[in-house]
């Protein structure tokens, strides 16, 4: 994966999908806004932003601790696209515009409807899967197809380099993956292959995940659908009405009492958000004090020096230790002061694997 500075960072997840799937209607839901949500699909070609915090409870307790002046949790940006349409209407399913914002997200949420529509009738979530793959499929195709042939034509006045050489192999190799209808994800890259791809942003080698959006009265009763959608996809289940008059609702004892109702244990906005976390494999760690507390996002297996130039360019450059101490066991023990009588404040170094739950203070010297 091409490696990007975490800092002042924001995951950015696009919700894709067939039009009418829900994804205005569960953008809705996951950001509490209310774009419009219709019947006839939206001639609208302008996608729906919205940047929320994190729930994080971790976040919440420490701050509840600390007491600190600012408390920042990570924050996700959704990304409502238009619908990809079927058919006759195929060409073009991602405008040039919806593209260009496709490519610069981290990850890719397909929604796929899961109930009956009086325009759209009876759902069929495998096929739409594979509809919109394919669809990302084919944008791909474009690219590759168009880079291809331009390094042929460069071949012919004589401006081989290794590098095209390469980079013509390796295109070559993702065309044939590609006409298989296979995405880009299912490869298995070498890292010398993932460098010659950075300049590229193929969507079909985002990590996705597919929203199963059932209707209310189905939901919690799809497991044959969901084990057929997870033989090659990460999947959750939402009910995408259900979650958005969930989310208009002020009362956490409503709130709770509904979600029992229906046998939903977690948000939307929650489960979608840690499910992108485990897909993109980042971890969270924070910083506590008397000014901030704060979340922080990392790679998994990343070491304590880049954790440090997440939280300042300054911190990497004159690392000197990392003061350590894990959430859980700051909770266990009931305060950093328990923490440090217990043993439990460790001193790392630059090379120390961070972990999710990780309290860092970093010292440093420039
Ligand atoms: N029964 C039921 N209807 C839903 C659900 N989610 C969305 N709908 C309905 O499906 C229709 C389309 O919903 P939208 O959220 O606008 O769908 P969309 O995917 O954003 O549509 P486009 O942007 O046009 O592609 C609306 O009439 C919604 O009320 C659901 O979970 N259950
Ligand atoms: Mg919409």
């Amino acid at each position: 994966m091409q490696v990007k500075n975490l800092r002042d960072y924001s995951m950015k997840i696009g919700l894709i999908g067939c039009q009418n799937s829900g994804k205005t209607t569960i953008f809705n839901a996951l950001t509490r806004s209310e774009a419009q949500v219709t019947d006839f699909s939206n001639a609208k070609a302008e996608p729906n932003l919205a940047v929320i915090d994190v729930e994080d409870e971790r976040v919440t307790r420490l701050s509840e601790m600390y007491q600190p002046r600012k408390t920042i949790y990570a924050t996700v940006e959704f990304i409502d696209f238009v619908g990809v349409a079927g058919g006759a209407e195929k060409q073009g399913a991602f405008s040039p515009e919806l593209l260009q914002l496709a490519k610069n997200t981290d990850a890719l949420a397909l929604v796929v409807r899961n109930f009956s529509n009086e325009i759209m009738g009876a759902p069929g979530p495998l096929e739409d899967v594979a509809r919109v793959e394919e669809e990302l499929v084919f944008s791909d195709l474009i690219v590759v197809e168009n880079r291809l042939e331009r390094i042929e034509w460069e071949n012919k006045k004589g401006k081989k380099s290794n590098q095209t050489l390469a980079e013509e192999a390796l295109l070559g190799k993702i065309r044939g993956q590609l006409n298989d209808n296979r995405p880009i994800r299912r490869m298995d890259l070498t890292e010398e292959e993932d460098k010659l791809l950075k300049g590229y942003q193929f969507l079909s080698r985002k990590p996705l995940m597919v929203v199963l959006n059932s209707e209310e009265e189905n939901f919690g009763r799809n497991a044959e659908i969901l084990a057929r959608l997870q033989e090659n996809h990460t999947v959750v289940e939402f009910a995408g009405n259900f979650e958005m008059e969930l989310s208009r609702m002020t009362s956490d004892e409503d709130i709770q009492l509904f979600m029992e109702d229906l046998g939903v244990e977690e948000s939307a906005r929650s489960l979608l958000t840690r499910t992108a976390y485990e897909l993109l494999g980042y971890i969270s760690f924070f910083t506590v004090g008397a000014d901030e507390v704060r979340a922080w996002t990392l790679r998994n297996g990343e070491p304590a020096v880049a954790a440090a130039g997440t939280i300042h360019s300054d911190l990497a450059r004159g690392f000197i230790r990392a003061e350590c101490f894990n959430y859980a066991d700051l909770m266990a023990c009931g305060s950093e002061k328990g923490v440090k009588e217990k043993g439990l404040l460790r001193l790392e170094g630059k090379e120390y694997r961070v972990k999710d739950g990780d309290i860092l203070n970093i010292r440093f010297n420039v």
